[in-house]
C-alpha cells in the first residue's frame, strides 16, 4: 500500500519553534489531529540523544499506525526500527541506504531541480520533498525558492512516474490550499504537504493538523 503523504510531519526540537514543551507529546497531538507521516530532524542532538529520541518517539508513531522515518542519518533509522529515512543531496547515496535498510523500508529524497527530481526517480525513491516551496525562518540554508510555478515545473518534468510528492518550506493554513491547487500540473500533481512550524511551534498541535486535513480535503481538485 503506498504511504499516505497528505499530511507530513516534519519535527523540530528548537527552542523558538518548540517552546520548551515535550517533542513526542507534541509529535502525538500532531498525530491525532490528522498527521499521516512523521519524519524526525533534529540536526543538533549528538548520536546518543537522536536514538533515544528516535526511540520514545517510535513508540508513538507505532501507536496510531503512522510511519516514522529518520532524517539524515540511516544508522539511527537502523538502531531504533524506524520505517525509513529521508534523506538530502548532502547525505548517504540512496543505493547505500537501500542497501543497508531492511526491505519494504520507506526512502525519501530531497529535491529542488528537475535533474535531482529525475535521479530520485531512477533510484527508485518512494517519494520526493519538493522545496523550498516559500522562505522560511526553519530552514535558512536552502538554495531555491521555487513557488507554486517551480514546483509545477517540477512536477510536470516526471512525467508518469508513480513517485510520490510532498511541497516542502513555509505552508501554512493560509497558503496550503494555493500550494496544492496552483502546483498542480498535467503530468502529476502533489501528494501532500509538509510541514515543520505551522504544526509543531503552533500552540495547539492537535487543532493545527485537523484544520490541515480539512483544508487539504477541500482543496478543489486534490485527490
Ligand atoms: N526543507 C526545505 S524547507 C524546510 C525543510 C526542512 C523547512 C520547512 O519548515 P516550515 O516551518 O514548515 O516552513
Ligand atoms: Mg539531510
Amino acid at each position: 500500500m503506498p504511504v499516505d503523504l497528505s499530511l507530513y510531519l516534519v519535527t523540530d526540537s528548537t527552542p523558538a519553534i518548540l517552546k520548551g514543551r515535550d517533542l513526542c507529546t507534541v509529535v502525538e497531538e500532531a498525530i491525532k489531529g490528522g498527521v499521516t507521516i512523521v519524519q524526525y530532524r533534529d540536526k543538533t542532538s549528538d548520536t546518543g540523544d537522536l536514538i533515544a529520541t528516535a526511540s520514545k518517539l517510535h513508540q508513538v508513531t507505532q501507536k496510531y499506525g503512522v510511519p516514522l522515518l529518520i532524517n539524515d542519518r540511516v544508522d539511527v533509522a537502523l538502531a531504533v526500527g524506524a520505517e525509513g529515512v529521508h534523506l538530502g543531496q548532502d547525505d548517504m547515496v540512496f543505493e547505500m541506504a537501500k542497501k543497508l535498510l531492511p526491505k519494504g523500508s520507506i526512502i525519501g529524497i530531497s529535491t529542488s531541480t528537475v535533474e535531482e527530481a529525475k535521479k530520485a526517480i531512477a533510484d527508485g525513491a518512494d517519494y520526493i520533498g519538493i522545496g523550498a516551496m516559500f522562505a522560511t525562518p526553519t530552514k535558512t540554508n536552502t538554495r531555491s525558492f521555487l513557488g507554486t510555478a517551480g514546483t509545477q515545473a517540477l512536477l510536470n518534468s516526471i512525467g508518469d512516474s508513480s513517485i510520490g510528492t510532498v511541497s516542502i518550506g513555509g505552508i501554512n493554513h493560509t497558503n496550503v490550499q494555493r500550494v496544492l491547487y496552483q502546483s498542480k500540473s498535467p503530468a502529476k500533481g502533489l501528494d501532500g504537504v509538509a510541514i515543520v512550524s505551522a504544526i509543531i511551534g503552533a500552540e495547539d498541535p492537535k487543532a493545527s493538523a485537523e484544520k490541515f486535513v480539512n483544508l487539504i480535503k477541500n482543496t478543489p481538485l486534490f485527490a
